[in-house]
């Protein structure tokens, strides 16, 4: 069956606009992927069609009222797989990482919550969330482009969304790594040359020198990402080799 998502979000045309495009914009197409959109405004009651109120204690900006969202979520899991998962996507939830991406694209699906103004009634929350996640440490206007975030993390895992030669940076960091450096013709640019490795059709070669790269790149950059994996004795081998001929300090050095 297909991954389905429906996203609660009073701009549904944002969501839909940016499904369009690309990987996810194709694997929708074929029907590999379904994402509909539910609206909480066309669940209001009054004339206004009134979605926010100000924050019980004071303070600055609105809260997204629960009745309206309440009624949305309930049509939104109507229209999803049973049993699919409500998730609000929020600052306060755990890091949506690729770990997270996997399970969800061998999943059926999710509800996905976006917030706008300052947030949802926490009532809301606790009466019909069953996750709360987060893209990460910074502040958004809404939870629009977090939604968008996970859903082509995920779409892009299905089975068929991506041509067979595409699937590299998922061989990467499906693997706990940074990527390795990419380069394309011409094989001399702006007096660069292209890695000499890359330009002969030592395929072994190749694979060995784009570990090294990914192993590297992620001691430099990532730290932490290293420590987290491990290392395969081959692994250490070629890491050791980048930091020697990089004059840094390989994991372990102290
Ligand atoms: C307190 C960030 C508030 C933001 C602390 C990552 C951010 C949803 C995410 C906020 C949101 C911090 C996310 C903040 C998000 C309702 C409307 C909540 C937007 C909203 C660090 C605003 N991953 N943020 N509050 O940004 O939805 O998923």
């Amino acid at each position: 069956m297909a991954l389905h998502f429906e996203v609660v979000t009073l701009f549904p045309e944002l969501v839909r606009q940016a499904l369009r495009f690309g990987v996810v914009g194709r694997a929708v197409e074929r029907g590999l992927a379904v994402v509909g959109t539910v609206d909480p405004r066309d669940f209001t009651r009054d004339a206004h069609r009134t979605v926010d109120d100000r924050p019980y204690g004071g303070g600055p900006g609105m809260v997204m009222k629960p009745e309206p969202l309440w009624a949305a979520i309930a049509a939104a899991r109507a229209r999803a797989p049973a049993g699919t998962p409500v998730v609000y996507m929020s600052a306060q939830g755990r890091v949506f990482d690729q770990r997270a991406a996997q399970s969800l694209a061998a999943s059926a699906g999710a509800v996905l919550l976006a917030g706008r103004y300052e947030g949802v009634d926490q009532r809301l929350v606790d009466a019909a969330v069953d996750e709360e996640w987060s893209i990460g440490d910074y502040v958004l206007s809404g939870g629009e482009l977090p939604a968008l975030v996970v859903i082509d993390a995920a779409v892009r895992l299905v089975p068929g969304a991506l041509g067979d030669d595409a699937s590299s940076v998922e061989e990467s960091f499906g693997d706990g790594l940074l990527d390795w450096p990419h380069y394309t013709r011409p094989e001399a640019w702006e007096a660069r040359r292209v890695p000499e490795v890359l330009a002969g059709g030592n395929h072994a070669a190749i694979a060995r020198w784009r570990l090294k790269e990914a192993l590297g790149r992620t001691w430099l950059r990532r730290p932490e990402l290293i420590g987290r994996r491990g290392l395969t004795e081959t692994e250490r081998r070629l890491l050791d080799e980048y930091c020697a001929e990089a004059g840094i300090a390989p994991p372990g050095a102290g």
